[in-house]
């Protein structure tokens, strides 16, 4: 039933493919009718990203040989010892992890699977083989050496609700959809037909996750050099690691860099994988996949598509010698090299800092400024706690008038009250509807944020961890600033300038924040001010010198 290429795409003078054939699981038009017609019957899942990436690789056979979610015993054989059950090479897992009810209701060799995406369209059909509990500890352990949750693809293998996997057949009615830099993103066999057009036998691919900058443009060329090879730029732009530079910034850095190696040498495809960080393992996955792509060769970095840090957070590098991993501080500590790391370039680019002309190119740096404006530019969250009465809504909207003087930026208010009134109106004061509450204005927050607004929110956000949550949710999307109002709630109720103290005293509110419900006093807010001692705009002026301390207001912008 699968429709294989011809051989026009699997040309004779470039590398096989792994397993020798280029799978292609997509079905004919004829076949996929049937298929959609017959789908009403079937259970339907709803693929994450991450799956929808895997299976986009299934079908085009950039993961050939394989031609579905693994069954049991290729997923025991490539965590144990590296191989499919066929005796072929295959590192990662690529399984299809599934909730106990859905799993239970599977007949393992009748049952199909509509696998849908977000908006509910049928991708593939998956023919249910089998249906296991795997253990997942020992996959970590298998795939990444660690069980340690600080690794990212540990943490997410083991925080993932789905604990059964599914393993089948799959038959390909559509590829997942692509709105962006379409003529970028080719698959393994429009590749292979591109080198064959033009006339590329050995293919160094290089894979990456980070913008590229002078160093890497440096060992591609030398490596495709030593080689007497092309260059295949070939990033990957599914799933990376959380905090990385976007890939739209990305691509657009990498299309500016072609234009620095010798003409016609170095083509850009997007590669759309959903990256494990999985270093020996991954990088063994990245050459099959880049052989599946027509490629010969394939630039190995150190610590290959890792997670790149020790628990430290320090960059480690492997000491042959020993056999072991090492802090790349200690190793290079007698050793004097220019080094800029992807923190520090973030760094630079919010404070709006020089960028040295050594470590890369004006037009890479103006495309990421593009980006990553300085910290005056970005979004910012003001978030403040307290006590009712410590004066969060009276600071907080002196804070707005402040803002809206300067200009530039978009001012939001999300004051306690009234996102109680026209967003949590409905909701109560028990910890859960608390927590509701100030989730809710944290993704408002977090919303203007990510598009360069400022929002200033004022609940009373009693607990801990839901500040923190909060914070999480924000600060990779611009500045966060926590201000903690620690009036004490003796002052709070003598001011008592609603009554509610008196109420609460009175039994008539009940659950109330001071008196008869906690407030959790924070330890890590940035500016803590205690308004018995200041005046409203002497505190909104306090935090407005913090913000400015941190760059986040301008130093043109005039604020008295
Ligand atoms: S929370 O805990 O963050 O969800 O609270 P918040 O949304 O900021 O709402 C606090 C305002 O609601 C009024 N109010 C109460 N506060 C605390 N506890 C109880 N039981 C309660 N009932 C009503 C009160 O006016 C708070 O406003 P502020 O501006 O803080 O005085």
């Amino acid at each position: 039933m699968f429709t294989n290429l011809d051989a026009s795409t699997t040309h004779s003078h470039l590398i096989p493919p792994h397993g020798g054939e280029l799978i292609n699981l997509n079905v004919d038009g004829e076949r996929a009718a049937e298929l959609k017609a017959q789908s009403r019957d079937f259970p339907s899942w709803d693929l994450t990203a991450r799956h929808i990436r895997d299976l986009e690789l299934l079908l085009n056979g950039g993961f050939s040989p394989l031609g579905g979610f693994m069954t049991k015993a290729d997923y025991e054989g490539v965590c144990h010892n590296m191989k499919l059950t066929s005796g072929v090479l295959w590192p990662i897992p690529i399984t299809l992890d599934v909730t106990e009810s859905f799993a239970k209701a599977l007949k393992p060799g009748s049952s199909k699977i509509a696998l849908r995406d977000a908006e509910g369209v049928m991708l593939a059909v998956l023919h249910v083989e089998d249906v296991w509990q795997p253990d997942r500890k020992a996959e970590a352990k298998a795939v990444f050496n660690t069980t340690s949750p600080i690794h990212p693809g540990v943490n997410y293998l083991l925080n993932k609700e789905n604990a059964w996997y599914v393993g089948g057949r799959i038959e390909g009615l559509q590829p997942p959809a692509h709105y962006d830099f379409k003529n970028l993103r080719l698959t393994p066999a429009e590749l292979r037909v591109e080198f064959a057009r033009l006339g590329w036998r050995r293919v160094v691919a290089f894979q990456t996750r980070n913008p590229m900058h002078r160093a890497h443009v440096e060992l591609t060329l030398r490596a495709a050099k030593q080689v007497e090879a092309n260059l295949l730029i070939h990033p990957s732009v599914g799933v990376t690691k959380l905090g990385d530079v976007d890939y739209f910034t990305r691509v657009r850095c990498y299309q500016l860099l072609l234009a620095k190696y010798p003409h016609g040498t170095a083509k850009l495809s997007l590669l759309p994988l959903a990256m494990r960080l999985g270093g020996p393992r991954e990088a063994i996955w990245h050459a099959l996949i880049r052989k599946n792509h027509g490629c010969t060769h394939l630039i190995v970095g150190r610590d290959h598509a890792g997670p790149g840090k020790d628990a430290d957070g320090k960059s480690l590098v492997y000491v042959e010698d020993e056999d072991k991993y090492f802090p790349e501080d200690e190793v290079l500590k007698d050793v004097h090299v220019l080094h800029l790391s992807g923190t520090e370039l973030r760094q630079r680019l919010n404070e709006g800092r020089d960028i040295p002309a050594w470590f890369t190119y004006p037009e890479v740096v103006q495309e990421l400024r593009r980006s990553f404006p300085p910290r005056h530019k970005q979004g910012l969250t003001v978030f403040f706690t307290g006590l009712s009465g410590s004066g969060k809504s009276t600071i907080a909207s002196v804070l707005v008038t402040k803002f809206l003087e300067v200009g530039g930026r978009p001012v939001t208010l999300l004051d306690g009250d009234l996102v109680r009134k026209h967003l949590s109106s409905e909701l109560g004061f028990s910890k859960e509807h608390r927590d509701l509450n100030i989730h809710r204005i944290g993704y408002v927050a977090s919303e203007i944020t990510k598009n360069g607004g400022i929002a200033i929110c004022a609940p009373i956000a009693p607990y801990d961890s839901t500040r923190k949550h909060v914070r999480a949710m924000i600060e990779p999307l611009g500045g966060f600033i926590m201000v903690h109002l620690s009036t004490s709630v003796d002052v709070c109720e003598q001011r008592d300038r609603k009554g509610l103290y008196a109420k609460a005293r009175a039994g008539i509110i009940k659950e109330f924040t001071g008196i008869s419900d906690p407030y959790e006093e924070p330890d890590d807010a940035e500016v803590v001010i205690n308004t018995a001692e200041f005046t409203p705009e002497e505190a909104a002026q306090e935090i407005i010198l913090h913000l400015e301390r941190e760059g986040f207001i301008g130093l043109n912008e005039e604020l008295a």
